[in-house]
């Protein structure tokens, strides 16, 4: 069995030949995973060796791997270090797509399951969510795509659903794959998604993501609202609340998909059916 060393960031940055506060900030990007002992931060030796082999180079650790870092910025509040790391990844060749799919969507899911877990607190969840809301609104414009549009793509949550990021991500995510998306955020009436369906031209679908809970009732009234008045438009569901094909069938939508990589399929196959 081998045993981790552990040393200090003053030492690493000596090993390294580089400023303190340069492998300070290695380790709060997520570049230099780092641990804290009695309140001071200690990196692996055969991290910084990795670091160190790469030379002028310096290549950055793959994008998954930045992650949990980003996850602990957002947690702690800190838009300007969870954004170092976006701005590492976007640095390193990452596209804005993969971005969400491999570290903000992630990073948002964790960060749910850490709360109900009670391993961090509705503080550090709601600094989270008041990070992540930031970072969609500055990565949104990257999405823009030149070319023809592909048809137009109503997107909300249901009322009574506060959770608005997730129609945020899917929107970006299909505005990226050039569609035109219409964005209606969190808790949104029935008759928002009805008015808007029947007063715009080339609706190709109606996607309502719901993820609060306790709220199917309001999802079968609203997908049933839009199929009244807008027939022949498809009604997509999808968000934490929908755990599978059986309920998106019991609350009448027309197809559904599990995750957002599931979405973009769907939608891709929307448009040739
Ligand atoms: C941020 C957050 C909040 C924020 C929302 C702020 C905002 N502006 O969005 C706040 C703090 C307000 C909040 C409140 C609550 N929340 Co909350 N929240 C979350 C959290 C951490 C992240 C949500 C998110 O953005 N997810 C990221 C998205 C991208 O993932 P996603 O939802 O799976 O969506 C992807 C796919 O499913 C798919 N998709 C989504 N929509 C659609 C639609 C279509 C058509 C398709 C095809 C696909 C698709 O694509 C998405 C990617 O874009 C989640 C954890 C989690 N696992 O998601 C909990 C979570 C959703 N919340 C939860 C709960 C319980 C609540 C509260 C009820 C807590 C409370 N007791 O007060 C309240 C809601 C109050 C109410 N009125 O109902 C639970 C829900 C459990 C459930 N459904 O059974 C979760 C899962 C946490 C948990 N692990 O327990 N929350």
């Amino acid at each position: 069995m081998t045993t981790e060393t552990y040393i200090s960031l003053k030492i690493a940055a000596e090993k390294l030949d580089l400023h303190y506060m340069t492998v300070y900030r290695y380790v709060r990007t997520g570049r230099l995973p780092a641990v804290k002992v009695d309140g001071e931060w200690r990196v692996r030796q055969s991290d910084v060796d990795f670091l160190g082999a790469d030379g002028a180079d310096r290549t950055p650790r793959p994008r998954e791997e930045q992650r949990p870092a980003l996850e602990e910025r957002m947690i702690a509040g800190d838009e300007a270090g969870a954004w170092q790391i976006i701005e590492l990844a976007l640095g390193s060749g990452a596209d804005v797509e993969e971005v969400y799919l491999k570290l903000l969507i992630p990073a948002m899911r964790s960060i749910g399951d850490r709360w109900e877990t009670e391993d961090i607190s509705v503080l550090d969840e709601h600094q989270a969510t008041a990070v992540a809301t930031r970072i969609v609104a500055r990565l949104g414009p990257m999405f823009r795509r030149r070319g023809r549009r592909r048809g137009v793509v109503i997107i909300g949550a249901p009322a009574g659903d506060p959770h608005a990021l997730a129609p945020a991500f899917l929107a970006d995510l299909l505005r990226g794959r050039r569609f035109e998306v219409l964005d209606l955020g969190g808790n949104t009436p029935a008759e928002s998604f009805v008015e808007l369906a029947s007063k715009t031209d080339g609706v190709r679908a109606v996607a309502i993501s719901a993820t609060a809970p306790d709220n199917l009732d309001v999802v079968t009234e609203t997908v049933a609202a839009i199929h009244d008045a807008c027939p022949g438009v498809p009604v997509l569901v999808g968000g934490h609340l929908i755990s599978s094909r059986e309920v998106a069938e019991q609350v009448g939508a027309d197809d559904w998909a599990p995750d957002a990589e599931g979405a973009l399929e769907l939608f891709e196959e929307i448009l040739v059916r």
